[in-house]
C-alpha cells in the first residue's frame, strides 16, 4: 500500500524556540518514525518574505532552521528535507489554487489580521496570499497530515476547502489535509502576553540557549507575589505552570498550585527548578547541532537531495493539476 505523506515548515525568522519544538519538530520526528508515513520537512523561505527580513542574512537565517531541524533530530536517511524555494512546483501550484478561493476569505483569516497589526507598512499580496501557498506546500505531495502548531488551524481549514473545490470543478483528488497535534500544540510566551513567537523579543527560548541564557530569559518573566486565593488562568504565571508541566511533569503542577493557594510559591525556586529541567532537555539536542556546524559540506548535500527528491514527487502532481485544468 502507498506511504501517507506528511508536510511541515518553518518560516526561516530566526532560531527555533520551545514553541516551534514541541508545536510543529516534536510532531515531525514522531511522524517520521512511523513506516506509514513519508516525510516532507521544508524550510519555508518564501513564507519568510511575506514579513520584513534582511535579504543580507536571509541565506544564514535558512541554515540555522536547517541545522536546527537535524539537531533536533530529523533524519535525511528518513526524511526529505529540503529549502521551499528550491522547488518551485509549490508557487505553480499556489496560483492555479488561488482560483478557488476569494479574496474575502483570505481577509477574514485571524493569523491575516495579527499580522498586519504586527507590521502594518506589511500589507503585502504576499501576506495575503500565505495560505495558499501554504496548501500548495502540502497538496504538491498530496500529504493528509501535517505536524503544525494550533495557530496553523485556519490556514489548514483553507487547504482543505480548496482540495475540496479543486476535486469538485476538475476531479482533482486531493485529500483534506488534517493537523496532526501534538502535546505542546501552543507554548504560550514568556511576557504572559500570546504565544512564544521568534519575532516578539523575550517571549521565547531557543533550542541553542544554554542554562545560564534560559535563565536569564526566565528571570525576565513577570510574575506575582505567588499567593492567592485562585491561581491565574492567564498571563505570566499562568504560562510558567504551562512550561513547568511540560518540562517538569503534571505532579510538579499541581505541587506549585497547592503552594499558591497555601503558603505561597518562590518564583526563584520554581524558575531555577524549570531552567534546569528546560536545559537538560536541550542538551542532546545542542550536541547534535555542533556535528552538523561542523560538516557544512554534508548540510549541502542534504538540501540537494532533498530538493531533488522532492520535485520529483511535487513535478508529478504538478502536472496532473494541469492536465486537469485543462493546460497540458
Ligand atoms: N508558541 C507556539 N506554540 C506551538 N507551536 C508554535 N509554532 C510557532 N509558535 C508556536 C509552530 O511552529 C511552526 C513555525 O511556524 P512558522 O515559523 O512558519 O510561523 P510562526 O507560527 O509565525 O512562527 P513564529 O515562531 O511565531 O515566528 P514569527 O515570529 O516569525 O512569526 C508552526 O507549525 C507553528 O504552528
Amino acid at each position: 500500500m502507498a506511504k501517507k505523506r506528511v508536510l511541515s515548515g518553518i518560516r526561516a525568522t530566526g532560531r527555533l524556540h520551545l514553541g516551534n519544538y514541541l508545536g510543529a519538530v516534536s510532531g515531525m520526528l514522531v511522524l517520521q518514525e512511523n513506516p506509514e508515513y513519508e516525510t516532507f520537512y521544508m524550510v519555508a523561505d518564501l513564507h519568510t518574505l511575506t514579513t520584513p527580513y534582511d535579504p543580507q542574512t536571509l541565506k544564514d537565517d535558512i541554515r540555522e532552521v536547517v541545522l536546527d531541524y537535524l539537531a533536533a533530530g530529523l533524519d535525511p536517511e528518513k526524511s526529505t528535507i529540503f529549502v521551499q524555494s528550491q522547488v518551485p512546483e509549490h508557487l505553480e501550484l499556489a496560483y492555479l489554487f488561488s482560483t478557488a478561493v476569494s479574496i474575502a476569505r483570505m481577509q477574514h483569516l485571524p493569523t491575516y489580521k495579527d499580522k498586519v497589526k504586527q507590521y502594518p507598512q506589511g500589507n503585502t499580496m504576499a501576506l495575503l496570499y500565505y495560505p495558499v501557498l501554504m496548501a500548495a506546500d502540502i497538496l504538491v505531495y498530496r500529504a493528509d497530515s501535517v505536524p503544525v502548531g494550533i495557530d496553523q488551524e485556519p490556514h489548514l481549514e483553507v487547504a482543505r476547502e480548496i482540495a475540496r473545490k479543486m476535486n469538485l470543478e476538475y476531479g482533482t483528488n486531493f485529500p483534506e489535509p488534517k493537523r496532526f497535534a501534538t502535546k505542546g500544540e501552543y507554548i504560550p510566551a514568556l511576557t504572559g502576553e500570546g504565544k512564544m513567537s521568534k519575532s516578539v523579543e523575550g517571549s521565547f527560548i531557543n533550542l541553542t540557549d544554554g542554562l545560564e541564557t534560559i535563565k536569564k530569559r526566565l528571570a525576565a518573566a513577570p510574575t506575582d507575589s505567588g499567593k492567592g486565593e485562585t491561581v491565574p488562568e492567564k498571563g505570566g504565571v499562568a504560562n510558567l505552570l504551562s512550561l513547568v508541566e511540560l518540562f517538569e511533569g503534571k505532579e510538579k503542577r499541581e505541587e506549585y498550585k497547592k503552594a499558591y493557594t497555601g503558603a505561597g510559591i518562590s518564583y526563584s525556586e520554581l524558575k531555577e527548578g524549570l531552567a534546569k529541567a528546560i536545559d537538560e532537555e536541550l542538551k542532546p539536542i545542542q550536541e547534535r547541532r555542533k556535528k552538523f556546524e561542523e560538516n557544512s559540506a554534508l548540510v549541502d548535500k542534504i538540501l540537494q537531495e532533498g530538493a531533488k527528491k522532492a520535485r520529483k514527487v511535487a513535478r508529478e502532481n504538478l502536472e496532473e493539476t494541469k492536465k486537469a485544468m485543462g493546460l497540458i
